[in-house]
């Protein structure tokens, strides 16, 4: 039995991102501060922002970037984020989002994968850049420095012909999925649209919130949920290009920000530590958390501290992303006269439904008539559900089926109102701090180690109850350490992808078709 979002549907706006987000600017809007750097007080009002957006995107269009194309966008969260996002979009192009934290040669596959030929960067990352287009041929050239000093460029945006916003893909972010490498998502223009608009009556963002944009805008949930749906509230956007507590604290207070959008180890710093107490945090009205599981008692005690309300919602890149939300509007107050617990994800967003599938029978599990129903696997279907994976048909029909559903690879309980409790992951991704690390990543690198023979990862718990990527090896060389071993991974990938365990094993459990039993290595770990 599905069930459907307890919300009334919202109007799906028909038009592209471009000119949902900018085509209806009034003229009181043009002088309204969009996005303001809280590390060096750059900003762009809503018309500069535009004005930047239409001249980058003709100075594309001059470059020959157009319909067909995509364009790599490498590029830590600054007001010209925007300019170079939005001004892609009108171009004609499709834009592929980098963790600024990628290695060159991590670059470089995205750039092959994704069929990039431009790459906007800042001069920071510059030669992280240059070294990734080396890599796959091509020259300097190819890049488009974005700095805080280019004035806007004041062209008109090029001519965009009639296109099908439910065809085009917009943005092209990298996501693991439920198995294997990290593989583009192609989220169309209705994709992104669909999602704003989903979200606006439960987000309840106005144009008087200022939201402290410290998740970064190259994943999903910055980049919908902070830069896209604050912009079409017209409200203000400071933004952080890396996270530290200090400047995170002084910017709240010297910006009076009313709305934080964080993931768990935000929340640990804002529950915990002993300077949050130094600064004056009172204009907070609303705190969202996602990306992973929020404990219970620790987002009470952020709530309790801040005196600001903390709810959870659940995404997922495939979802454009978010499927699920506890309405921000009443303070959290819930659906149905019910109150939910901190730790739950939220109802089914507007114009969703959802299914809960037992993943041993393919059984559907229905709403429970009260407490919480067995787990079971849930399935999304709306407009915010991807068209597929670029490129990659057998793994799309794997995820979406013929139904439309996207099936999670998460584990969820659910409530008689259809309130929707994560429990496990049942995909073999992992999560580290919020960010996505792909096991099956992991091995490939690990097996081109000499004396590997075998290895796998899984996500464990350490000793605080953080997700960490954990390898099993199997090596036939009695002096290779664990700590070999992570300086091997740690010294060709991103920070956040290192092995920060490893185990060694005689055999790694696999099932006669040679897939690795990850539920067995799970099963053995110490909870
Ligand atoms: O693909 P991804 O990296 O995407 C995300 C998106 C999270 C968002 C986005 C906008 C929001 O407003 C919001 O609240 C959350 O993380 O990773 C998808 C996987 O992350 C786990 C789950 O395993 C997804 O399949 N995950 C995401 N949110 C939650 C979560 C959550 N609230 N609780 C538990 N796991």
């Amino acid at each position: 039995m599905s069930f459907a979002s307890p919300h009334a549907d919202v109007e799906l706006p028909d038009p592209g991102l471009h000119a949902y987000l900018f085509a209806g600017l009034g003229p009181a809007e043009l002088d309204r501060v969009a996005l303001v750097s809280a590390e060096s007080g750059e900003m762009l009002t809503y018309g500069s922002l535009r004005a930047g957006v239409d001249g980058f995107a003709a100075e594309l269009a001059a470059r020959g970037v157009g319909p067909g194309d995509t364009v790599a966008l490498l590029c830590p969260n600054v007001p010209a984020f925007a300019v170079a996002f939005h001004g892609i979009l009108p171009a004609g192009a499709t834009v592929t989002t980098v963790n600024v934290l990628s290695t060159a040669a991590e670059t470089a596959k995205q750039l092959t994968d994704s069929g990039a030929r431009t790459l906007v960067t800042v001069t920071a990352l510059a030669s992280t850049a240059g070294e990734a287009l080396g890599t796959v041929g091509l020259d300097a050239a190819a890049t488009l420095l974005l700095d805080a000093e280019r004035p806007p460029a004041s062209a008109p945006a090029p001519a965009l012909g009639r296109f099908d916003p439910a065809e085009r893909v917009a943005v092209l972010p990298y996501s693991s999925g439920t198995t294997g490498v990290p593989k583009g998502v192609m989220l169309t223009h209705r994709n992104l649209v669909a999602n704003i608009a989903q979200l606006a009556p439960v987000l309840d963002l106005r144009s008087d919130d200022v939201v402290l944009a410290v998740l970064p805008f190259f994943h999903i949930y910055g980049m919908t949920a902070l830069m896209n749906s604050t912009l079409a509230a017209r409200g203000r956007i400071v933004t952080m290009a890396r996270f530290d507590l200090p400047t995170f604290l002084e910017a709240v207070q010297r910006h009076r920000v009313t709305y934080l959008f964080i993931a768990p180890p935000i929340a640990v710093a804002l529950a915990k530590h002993p300077l949050v107490d130094s600064y004056d945090l009172t204009s907070l009205r609303a705190i969202v958390s996602g990306a992973a599981p929020l404990d219970e008692d620790l987002g009470a005690a952020v709530a309790q501290r801040l005196s600001v309300p903390v709810v959870q919602g659940y995404g997922m890149t495939e979802l454009s992303p978010v499927s699920h939300l506890v309405p921000v509007a009443d303070g959290g107050a819930g659906i149905a006269g019910r109150r939910a617990p901190i730790a739950a994800s939220g109802w089914p967003l507007p114009n969703t439904v959802n299914k809960l599938v037992d993943p041993a029978t393919g059984a559907e599990i229905g709403l429970p008539v009260d407490g919480l129903s067995e787990p079971g696997e849930l399935w999304v279907r709306g407009p915010n559900v991807m068209a597929g994976y670029l490129g990659n048909p057998e793994t799309t029909a794997e995820t979406l089926d013929a139904d439309g559903f996207l099936h999670t690879g998460d584990l969820a309980r659910v409530d008689s109102t259809g309130c929707v409790h994560i429990v496990d992951r049942i995909k073999e991704l992992i999560k580290y701090k919020g960010y996505q690390v792909a096991p099956a990543e992991l091995e490939a690198l690990l097996l081109t180690h000499p004396d590997i023979t075998d290895a796998a990862v899984i996500g464990v718990a350490d000793a605080e109850g953080e997700e960490i990527p954990k390898a099993f090896v199997v090596t036939g060389d009695p002096a290779l350490s664990a700590e070999r071993v992570m300086e091997f991974v740690a010294a060709q990938v991103a920070p956040y992808k290192k092995v920060r365990a490893v185990e060694f094993v005689a055999a790694i459990p696999k099932s006669s078709a040679g897939k690795i039993l990850r539920k067995e290595l799970r099963s053995n770990q110490p909870v």
